[in-house]
């Protein structure tokens, strides 16, 4: 059910021995989300702990790296920035039919908790969570602040995509003037410094980009086999998908990823006018019209077959 920001503050200020579950492959907003909110509990005299299907990259390590409370039995528990149970991961199915309360702002929302307090307009769900705060006149930690920051940087793409509206540089302008936060060094961590292992990675998906559709649809393929040979860890392609519409002409970039399971994880992107999070519903999958995700079985040629068909039944 869809509650209001009063129904969603007074369930925040009465809760108590919280598990804060993110989405699996854990990105810059939902671990900000859920440590920020980690952070609240533990401020307002509260026990929380923030679990996560997947690691969190070592990147993110200036906001993980803080403890969790333990030793406490777990009575509520929350979802931040998870737009269908499916993607709690291992930890769907003991908790999936259980979340009392889901924070989020992906228009694609299934509605599977108890409460889901949605902003389908905020950039992120660390900006929907600071509304929250802002309302209740809670007071961010400098701690909270920089995951706030980077919540917001990260789903913007460092403030570059179309959700980084005018409310949202205003937040951000909020945060920046009232905390000691380095927000330089943030977005150098979170968008420019890699790795040689990355950099290597960026050539070898540069050289399998293939073109499809007159060049409007760029498809990169990295299936199981690349994985072992390239030597790629957990979260290294993390941010990958950015690239396949980087290319001049590309309308539409999917980047599809073997699982260990055999299923092909699909990050679509879209340069231009095609809602890629309706070609993902019909994959049984979801997300934002620019960036949005779903998961295809089968083989990698079949895969290949269905996104094409799919994205030119959506250019026409
Ligand atoms: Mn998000």
């Amino acid at each position: 059910m869809f509650i209001s920001e009063k129904e969603t503050i007074e369930f925040l200020q009465n809760c108590d021995n919280i598990y804060i579950f993110t989405h699996r492959s854990p990105d810059g907003d939902c671990i900000g989300t859920g440590f920020a909110l980690h952070d609240f509990f533990r401020r307002t005299g509260r026990r929380s702990a923030v679990l996560c299907s997947d690691n969190f990259p070592d990147k993110f390590k200036f906001i993980t790296d803080t403890e969790n409370d333990s030793d406490f039995t777990p009575e509520v528990f929350i979802t931040v920035d998870v737009a269908d149970k499916k993607l709690m991961g291992k930890y769907e199915k003991l908790y999936g039919d259980k979340i009392n309360l889901c924070i989020d702002h992906h228009v694609s929302n299934k509605d599977y908790a108890e409460r889901t307090f949605l902003k389908a307009d905020d950039a992120a769900a660390c900006q929907v969570l600071y509304g929250l705060f802002r309302t209740m006149g809670f007071e961010l930690s400098d701690y909270s602040a920089a995951c706030i920051y980077t919540g917001i940087s990260t789903d913007t793409g460092c403030f570059r995509y179309e959700n980084a509206n005018a409310e949202t540089h205003i937040i951000a302008g909020e945060i920046m003037s009232s905390h000691n936060l380095n927000y330089a060094e943030i977005n150098r961590q979170m968008f420019e410094i890699k790795s040689k292992a990355r950099m290597t990675l960026e050539s070898n998906i540069c050289n399998i980009m293939e073109e499809y559709l007159d060049g409007k649809l760029v498809i990169v393929a990295v299936t199981a086999d690349m994985v072992q040979k390239w030597g790629i860890v957990s979260g290294e392609l993390d941010g990958v998908a950015s690239i396949t519409v980087q290319l001049e002409g590309t309308e539409v970039g999917v980047f599809v990823k073997e699982r260990e399971d055999g299923t092909f994880r699909c990050s679509f992107r879209s340069a231009g006018s095609v809602n890629v999070s309706e070609i993902c519903q019909t994959f049984g999958g979801g997300g934002h019209a620019k960036a949005a995700g779903c998961t295809i079985d089968g083989n990698i040629e079949s895969a290949k077959t269905q996104i094409i068909e799919a994205v030119r039944k959506a250019l026409t």
